[in-house]
């Protein structure tokens, strides 16, 4: 789950370092920014996540998004891609198969995200996207529960995760 706690640095002494004041502050608005996630949205990195165990195609799971504020999870880094499987198998108990928010719709081998952000992303399991038939334009994660992201045929039904910013 999140982790939204911030210890205080220290020094060896076992004093609080002068110059974490700047950092204590981070940590703080850090903190705060934690509150806001509403119940059961965990926090990471500045959004909340949300696991929804309900079986949707990847654009209906995108328009569920979209009604509470978010979209498909975007995955900007390995850490928040370690996190999400996480939130996936404590949500649900499993490394359900699941839907975010990567696609290639408009074009062919040119993924997006559905939240906007820049596509930044290397994580795809060996040999995919293979655009399988050629009619895989959506991504998932967790096939066959592995820790794997493939690309999908959309209208496949599966549970997914949304995230919206703070
Ligand atoms: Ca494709
Ligand atoms: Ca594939």
């Amino acid at each position: 789950m999140a982790d939204c706690s911030c210890p205080l640095p220290r020094s060896p002494s076992g004093m609080t370092d002068p110059t974490s004041d700047t950092k204590n502050v981070a940590c703080q608005l850090t903190v705060a920014k934690c509150d806001k996630c509403t119940s059961g949205w965990a926090w990471y990195d500045g959004r909340c996540f949300l696991f929804k165990n309900v079986k949707m195609s990847w654009a209906a799971a995108e328009k569920h998004c979209l009604s509470l504020d978010g979209h498909l999870a975007s995955i900007r880094s390995t850490n928040e891609y370690n996190f999400i499987r996480q939130l996936v198998l404590s949500s649900s108990k499993t490394n359900a198969h699941s839907w975010i928010g990567g696609h290639d719709s408009a074009e062919e081998g040119n993924w997006l995200w559905s939240d906007g952000s820049k596509f930044l992303f290397h994580l795809w399991g060996k040999g995919q996207p293979n655009n399988n038939k050629g009619n895989e334009n959506c991504m998932d994660i967790n096939l066959k529960e592995q820790d794997y992201v493939n690309d999908d045929v959309c209208s496949l039904k599966l549970p997914f995760i949304c995230a919206k910013q703070l």
